[in-house]
């Protein structure tokens, strides 16, 4: 099914305060930089850019219990889930360019404000579902699903700026892609709630495209939902994509990672996506760098009907002899 007719949304969200390191708020300016509205645009989609959120600077911003810089976050994420509301509201697939990962909450919360009953496929290396009590390491970017999740609302505690958020995913309508690197706590939780997950060692055994089949019926056994897609390009393997805070070797081939947004572009319910920690300042090179860029944009074009084998005219004559 081609020429279908998407109209994207893009908001920019260039903070970096969900985890240590500089750099990954440079992203959405990078990925604009290479191209991605001109090439959104070439293959036939409406895109409108709504620039970047701005974002308030938080002074003493202590951390509390082990929990680094929540007002910050809390209170960008508040912003972003505003700005992603409206981009819904005006019709949109919303695309969120990234920052680090902790933005998912205020894009799935601003999704689901506008949208009722969303299924969310994470794909990443990491569940990014521990609970502000079981972090090993305080950066809520490895937090974000626990705040989102209504079967967990009983175990956050109370954070300020985070107060806003109100639970609006069910663990039923979640489906983790690529994970590799699970701590124990987060694997507790997965089991806990029975959340459905491929690993990189299912998506070695069962193929990307049986995965994809399997996630879909998944997701759409009762009713086709909206999809939020939150993919963090960590999830793809450092080979292509070096340029990322917390790189984790035996991630998804670069053509398992298209797939993926293939296929979700394929069921017509991708209702909004997030694209995030691509990092400029850790990749050791030029190339490093523009590869994990270019594989972000193509991501992305993935979700919005770019096919591999071109996007051509149905209505093309052959030269007459
Ligand atoms: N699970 C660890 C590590 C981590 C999560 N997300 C990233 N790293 N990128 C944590 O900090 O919660
Ligand atoms: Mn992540
Ligand atoms: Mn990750």
């Amino acid at each position: 099914k081609r020429s279908h007719h998407h109209s994207v949304g893009i908001i920019g969200a260039p903070f970096s305060k969900g985890q240590p390191r500089d750099g990954v708020e440079k992203g959405p300016d990078l990925i604009r930089s290479a191209g991605l509205v001109e090439k959104l645009r070439a293959q036939g989609c409406a895109v409108k850019d709504y620039g970047n959120v701005t974002f308030e600077e938080v002074a003493n911003d202590e951390p509390i219990g082990n929990v680094k810089r929540p007002r910050a976050v809390g209170s960008a994420n508040q912003r972003l889930s505003a700005a992603v509301h409206a981009v819904k509201n005006d019709g949109h697939t919303c695309v969120m360019l990234g920052g680090d990962h902790s933005l998912a909450i205020g894009s799935i919360q601003g999704h689901a404000a506008a949208k009722k009953d969303l299924s969310v496929v994470w794909v990443d290396a990491h569940a990014d579902i521990n609970t502000p009590l079981t972090s090993p390491t305080g950066n809520i970017h490895g937090q974000p699903m626990s705040y989102l999740i209504h079967e967990l609302h009983s175990k956050i505690p109370v954070l300020p700026n985070f107060s806003w958020i109100k639970p609006c995913v069910s663990a039923k309508d979640i489906v983790y892609i690529g994970l590799r690197d699970v701590d124990p706590e987060e694997h507790h939780i997965l089991t806990l709630l029975g959340i459905k997950g491929y690993s990189m060692t299912e998506v070695d055994r069962l193929g990307i495209s049986k995965v994809m089949e399997e996630t879909c019926d998944y997701i759409f056994s009762k009713v086709k939902k909206p999809i939020h897609l939150s993919y963090d390009i960590d999830a793809l393997d450092p080979s292509i994509s070096p340029a990322t805070g917390t790189p984790v070797v035996g991630g998804l081939t670069y053509r398992e990672g298209v797939y993926i947004t293939e296929h979700i572009c394929q069921t017509g319910m991708l209702s909004a996506m997030d694209m995030v920690e691509v990092n400029p300042k850790r990749g050791r090179t030029e190339d490093e760098i523009s590869s994990t860029v270019n594989a972000a944009v193509d991501l992305i074009r993935g979700c919005f009907g770019k096919l591999r084998e071109g996007n051509h005219p149905a209505d093309y004559k052959m030269p007459l002899p």
